[in-house]
């Protein structure tokens, strides 16, 4: 009996799927650490509030935002870059909680990207019906270093493309604690997420946080 619920209770990891040469799909691999992910998460939050930011050419970005880490990843009227302030407070943003850079770290060794020292953190908050548009992560200085992106919440659908815009892209589904890998030839991959569906999930409510811990620097 005991075993039996301690098997329900217990957080499952499953196998890597890799879905690209240098991209892996880490099932549940934050799931064991998910108890010291959120408070950690809440303080960030606390010290940098989600807020929408403005793309370059004036429209506001549903996705609500905030990062944690040496530098955070921002968007204005003037471009999207790294600041070590955040534009809201003048100050700098919150420091990387130790639970991410561990989390990071050793879900980049699994994938072969050994040390991997994150210094930036960027929080993305979907409520049901936002979607991210099809996009390459090149604000980084240091393209041969990965990025490791964690989903918490509800579920969501993955766009994974090619190095062209208009490449067709590969659909991943992406679960509460799912961790992605991605790196070296797959690095500079279009990407994006559906409209997030309508649901409620039981830690976290009507909504999908996603972190993505980088080396920008
Ligand atoms: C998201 N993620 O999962 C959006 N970018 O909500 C990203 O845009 C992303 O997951 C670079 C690397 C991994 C990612
Ligand atoms: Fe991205």
């Amino acid at each position: 009996m005991q075993t039996e619920l301690a098997l329900f209770d217990s957080p499952q990891r499953r196998e890597p799927q890799w879905v690209g040469q240098q991209t892996v799909l880490l099932p549940g691999f934050a799931l064991e650490r998910v108890e010291q992910l959120l408070p950690a998460l809440r303080r960030v939050v606390h010290a940098a509030p989600f807020r929408n930011m403005t793309t370059p050419g004036g429209r506001t970005i549903a996705v609500r935002v905030t990062n944690c880490g040496e530098l955070g990843w921002v968007s204005d009227l003037r471009g999207y870059r790294y600041s070590p302030l955040d534009p809201l407070s003048g100050q700098p943003w919150p420091p990387l909680p130790p639970v991410f850079l561990e989390l990071a770290r050793e879900a980049a060794s699994q994938a072969g990207f050994a040390d991997f020292t994150a210094d930036a953190c960027l929080v993305n908050s979907y409520l049901p019906g936002n979607r991210l548009t099809l996009h390459q992560d090149r604000n980084e200085r240091d393209f041969s270093q990965p990025i490791v992106s964690v989903s918490l919440g509800l579920p969501a659908t993955f766009l994974f493309g090619g190095h062209a815009r208009a490449d067709r892209t590969q659909k991943i589904g992406l679960q509460h604690g799912d961790v992605m890998v991605w790196g070296g030839e797959d690095r500079l991959r279009f990407h994006g997420i559906l409209p997030l569906k309508d649901g409620v999930h039981p830690l976290l409510g009507a909504r999908r946080i996603n972190f993505t811990l980088r080396k920008a620097g």
